[in-house]
């Protein structure tokens, strides 16, 4: 399958405000600004074509589009993103998405929480990181809401202390997943190839496959050279700005 479209959004000069696990000082809103671009130059690069979405100040996270949406060839669905200041940013996706598609489903106000960074869809399954943002009722709402369309849903337990379970992993390859030492070895990724993180790059693991090319946080040169030498395609993009609110290059857009 290959992408084609993505859907970003640009930083708010709120995001010096975003949500983060440790606080190891406020993002720059400039330099934000100018690494986003290189993301969706990068994007670009990669044979997608980049909708670039308005800032919304209201929302200091909602420049990681990827918590509100799981998008498929077939049809979206609208999230529930877990953290309270983040909740709304779905409402917003749903306007966004109605120009996309005509089948979208949305996780109701009753049905739990599912943040989009814990799903990491592979040929086989579509798994999803049960964490602090995402429950086992949301988790049981999409694997109803995404069964129409032929997916199968499995619930994985996120690692202890990890925001999402793509912190940890992603894919690199249509059957092929970069993944931290914390989750290299889970039978979740029976029957895939698991090239490990080197240990110290960890922040490394949340890249993403756009057809061709694997969108690496810059700043991990160990990976950088593991992915190269196994044959990857690889483009290193800034994220040290993403990285001081928690995010990293899935987090960033919505690939379909
Ligand atoms: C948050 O805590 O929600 C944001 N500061 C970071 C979200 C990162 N999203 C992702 O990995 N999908």
């Amino acid at each position: 399958h290959r992408f084609t479209r993505a859907i970003v959004r640009e930083p708010s000069r709120s995001v010096i405000n975003g949500l983060r696990a440790d606080d190891r000082g406020a993002p720059s809103h400039e330099q934000f600004v100018l690494d986003h671009h290189a993301y969706v130059a990068a994007l670009e690069q990669a044979g997608v074509t980049v909708d670039v979405y308005p800032a919304l100040e209201d929302f200091p996270d909602s420049v990681f589009v990827e918590d509100a949406a799981l998008c498929f060839p077939e049809g979206a669905v609208i999230l529930r993103p877990g953290a309270p200041s983040r909740t709304g940013e779905a409402k917003i996706m749903n306007k966004v998405l109605l120009s996309y598609y005509e089948d979208i489903q949305r996780i109701g106000e009753d049905e739990g929480y599912v943040d989009g960074g814990d799903i990491l869809v592979t040929e086989d399954a579509v798994l999803v990181g049960l964490s602090a943002r995402t429950n086992q009722t949301g988790f049981d709402a999409l694997k109803q809401k995404i069964a129409k369309w032929g997916y199968e849903a499995r619930a994985i337990n996120t690692p202890e202390g990890v925001l999402h379970f793509k912190t940890d992993c992603g894919l690199i390859g249509p059957n092929a997943v970069l993944a931290t030492y914390r989750l290299s070895g889970s039978p979740c990724f029976a029957g895939m190839t698991v090239l490990e993180v080197p240990r110290g790059e960890e922040p490394a693991a949340n890249a993403i496959c756009v057809n061709d090319t694997v969108l690496l946080s810059a700043g991990h040169p160990k990976t950088a050279e593991l992915l190269r030498n196994a044959g990857y395609n690889v483009v290193e993009i800034p994220t040290q700005q993403a990285a001081l609110v928690d995010g990293g290059p899935s987090c960033m857009s919505l690939r379909f």
